[in-house]
């Protein structure tokens, strides 16, 4: 067996290993941060749970530190309580971003993660099987509930040769995603081996798991070995250790393999993270804005290299230059050995240990600007500034750029960028508050501010439906057109119908106002719809403007399992030209769609009334969605099973 094949069959509830076909998995880490967690938990307190029935499930505060109003801190207070009644361990803001933390100090070889964040795949890198799901999926999860998923296939990416100077792990991914695409990994686990792996440490492989997320893959993972070892002593976790490697006959789908030894830096130019050329190819850029950090590039090691090539030097006058190192345990181990110096020395803006750039909270840049950034997502809008260009390069390019003002070759700069792992982090949880105890938890008060709102719940499915094609969209639409999330909007991810004004307004600004007077209707999008983040709002969103179907020519695995959580159809063309002949405004109808789907028919009939003909639309659902969809989403059905 594979490391994944591994895992899987020790945590298997149902199924088989068959790919494609649908397993559930026990579930034993859960984790959650505040954007997508104030939902998730109102839906956990919804299924009536008193204690978590995970080993360990953890909340982190890391996405909303932006308080620019009373609404984050609300969120925070909510999640702070609603955790510690439940018996889930808090993340205080200040102890830094989910992934990152939990790769430190949290996660365990051989072990199941469900995270409601895209990037959860990060904790592959420790060997596990970490997996990005929406937050009603990691709900159920935390109620001790299984993760239902499609078996993927597992493709080994063989490793062979080493690193050169001046390349990163984030090249890695970047050739990758190059050579893949952002749909490559869709229904597959990339699984590293070969020998090129024993001269990547946890951060490098972490980068590389974590940004695995953009090729849409289920998950990524490494063996656990020496290595391994290693950076959980370093964390004085040695006894979280167990070796779990592939066996010699090991089984793969499919082989791609890596020299390290030739790749080169690159970069992925606007606004998409495939979109991949050497920085060479790219050539000299002229750069307005550099930004260090993320849960791709933010570990000791990353930080390290940034400080030695900053180090005496000054960024160039036309260069903004933010460092967010990406847990405390990073910020304090810089402060104590003098690298935080040399990074404000040189002139970088130091920010909180959070998402911040990242996710728009802060740091958008200037009009028309090119902003250079170590983090895994350059989607149209996402850093707050439209007009602006994203390139995604790894830490060395990105300080090497700094100093320039224009894309640079680190390989150029001359730094000693050799940095040894600890031998010991400098750990301490103090910032990590374990749950009240069970036997006063009944006395423990949630606090809920004004900010809070119910979420919205589906109907059971209709007899028929009807409606009309309110938006037609193109291919690789981001859950970040759907559902937009920069600073102005990340303080409402708990109030549903604030978010709504703002549904797809990246790709329509008026949709929002004629999805309201339609009283709802249809999505008509092309491949890969709902791509990136694992927010559930984008359903919810969605729900709320009685969107009662997606026709789409193919879904992102997160986005497609939340649509069904909540209830909305996820129709798929059976040939793709059908959805040239579909237009915005179309009036369409699925007649006695409801029966269908009771009879476990797999091919819808759609009538396009407005222009007179039928397609028969894919709606390949398990049994379990079936009772999903019928019921109007997940907490529905729940609720009629505990009837
Ligand atoms: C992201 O990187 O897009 C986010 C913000 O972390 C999301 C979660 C969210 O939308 O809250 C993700 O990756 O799932
Ligand atoms: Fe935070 Fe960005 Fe990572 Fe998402 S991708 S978890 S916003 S740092």
């Amino acid at each position: 067996m594979n490391v994944t094949q591994k895992i899987l069959s020790a945590h298997l509830v149902s199924g088989e290993l068959i790919p494609g076909s649908e397993i559930a998995i026990r579930i034993d880490q859960t984790l959650t941060q505040d954007s997508t967690g104030t939902m998730a938990y109102l839906q956990f307190e919804a299924m009536g749970v008193d204690r978590v029935k995970t080993e360990k499930s953890i909340a982190y505060i890391d996405h909303n530190t932006l308080q620019t109003g009373f609404e984050n801190a609300d969120d925070h207070k909510y999640i702070a309580t609603v955790t510690g009644k439940h018996g889930i361990y808090l993340s205080k803001p200040g102890n830094g971003i989910c992934h990152q933390v939990q790769l430190e100090r949290i996660g365990k070889p051989g072990k199941t993660l469900l995270g409601s964040d895209s990037h959860t795949p990060t904790g592959g890198a420790l060997g596990m099987i970490a997996i990005g799901a929406g937050g009603l999926d990691v709900a159920v999860a935390m109620g001790g509930g299984a993760y239902y998923l499609s078996c993927p296939s597992v493709v080994n990416v063989r490793l062979t040769g080493q690193l050169q100077r001046g390349v990163a792990a984030k090249d890695v991914i970047l050739e990758l995603l190059r050579r893949l695409s952002v749909k490559g990994g869709v229904g597959k686990v990339m699984e590293y081996t070969g020998p090129g792996m024993s001269t990547l440490s946890i951060p490098e492989r972490a980068t590389i798991t974590n940004m695995g997320a953009e090729l849409g893959a289920t998950t990524s993972v490494f063996p656990s070995d020496d290595v391994t070892a290693a950076f959980l002593k370093a964390q004085g976790r040695a006894e979280d250790f167990i070796p779990l490697t592939a066996d010699e006959d090991a089984i793969y789908e499919e082989t791609v393999e890596i020299d390290l030894s030739a790749l080169v830096p690159m970069v992925a130019l606007p606004h998409m993270p495939d979109n991949v050329r050497t920085v060479e190819e790219a050539g000299q850029i002229k750069v307005d804005q550099v930004c260090i950090g993320s849960c791709t590039n933010s570990s000791y090691l990353d930080m390290m290299r940034v400080a030695a090539i900053l180090k005496g030097r000054t960024v160039h006058p036309d260069v903004s230059l933010v460092i967010a190192p990406g847990s405390r345990q990073v910020l304090s181990m810089l402060s104590k050995n003098g690298a935080l110096h040399d990074m404000i020395e040189a002139g970088a803006r130091i920010c909180e240990t959070a998402c911040g750039f990242c996710i728009g909270m802060g740091q958008s840049p200037s009009t028309n600007a090119v902003s250079v950034r170590t983090n895994n997502r350059n989607f149209f809008g996402r850093s707050g500034t439209k007009s602006a260009g994203i390139y995604l390069v790894s830490c060395e390019t990105a300080a090497a750029t700094a100093l320039t003002g224009v894309l640079t070759d680190p390989r150029t700069v001359d730094a000693n960028l050799n940095v040894a792992m600890p031998e010991s982090f400098l750990y301490n949880d103090n910032l990590i508050i374990p749950p009240v105890a069970e036997d006063k938890a009944a006395d423990a008060e949630v606090v809920r501010g004004p900010n809070i709102k119910p979420f919205p719940k589906a109907d059971a499915l209709a007899d028929s439906l009807q409606g009309s094609v309110l938006l037609k969209m193109e291919d690789n639409i981001t859950t970040d057109h759907i559902m937009p999330s920069d600073s102005s909007l990340l303080p409402f991810r708990s109030n549903i119908p604030k978010l709504s004004e703002h549904c797809l307004a990246p790709v329509d600004p008026t949709f929002p106002a004629r999805a309201k007077e339609a009283g709802g209707g249809f999505l008509l999008a092309g491949q890969n719809y709902g791509q990136g983040s694992s927010r559930e709002h984008a359903a919810l969103v969605p729900l709320y403007l009685k969107i009662r179907g997606v026709l789409a020519k193919s879904f992102a695995r997160i986005h497609r399992a939340n649509l069904i959580n909540n209830g909305i159809l996820p129709l798929e063309f059976v040939s793709e030209t059908d959805y040239d002949r579909f237009d915005q405004t179309d009036a369409i109808a699925l007649p006695g769609v409801r029966q269908l789907v009771e009879s476990g028919e797999t091919l819808i009939p759609v009538e396009n009334l407005t222009k007179g003909f039928t397609v028969l639309m894919k709606l390949d659902l398990t049994e379990r969605q079936r009772g999903m969809i019928l019921a109007g989403g997940l907490i529905n059905m729940i609720a009629q099973q505990n009837r």
